[in-house]
């Protein structure tokens, strides 16, 4: 049998490895096109809030601007939401309407 002592013991073990067990549910951000926000500028976003190298920040920018839509990183809900307010508070400091969203993966 099983002691008092003995089970809790076995519930704070199960309840550890279940929490060490979940993974947090990750977010695409997304830029959408518009017909307005210079394309420069969009490539210094990617740079400057997505750590994108020159050609990669290009590439992606001419992704949205003929597609409509790209994924520029995937991130856990908080640092996504903060690179989706840095996105929106500089596009809005700038008069662009640039758009900028995240979506569950
Ligand atoms: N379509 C814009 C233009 O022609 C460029 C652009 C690219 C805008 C990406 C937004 O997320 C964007 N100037």
């Amino acid at each position: 049998m099983a002691s008092m002592g003995e089970r809790r013991l076995e519930g704070a073990v199960l309840k550890k490895v279940m929490a060490e067990n979940k993974r947090p549910s990750m977010y695409q951000v997304l830029l959408l096109n518009d017909d307005y926000t210079p394309m420069d500028f969009v490539v210094s976003i990617l740079q400057q809030f997505f750590g994108k190298g020159a050609e990669e920040a290009v590439r992606i920018m001419l992704k949205v601007h003929y597609k409509g839509q790209a994924a520029c990183g995937v991130y856990t809900r908080e640092i996504a939401e903060t690179k989706v307010m840095q996105v929106m508070d500089s596009a809005r400091n700038n008069k662009h309407p640039l758009k900028c969203v995240m979506r569950k993966e």
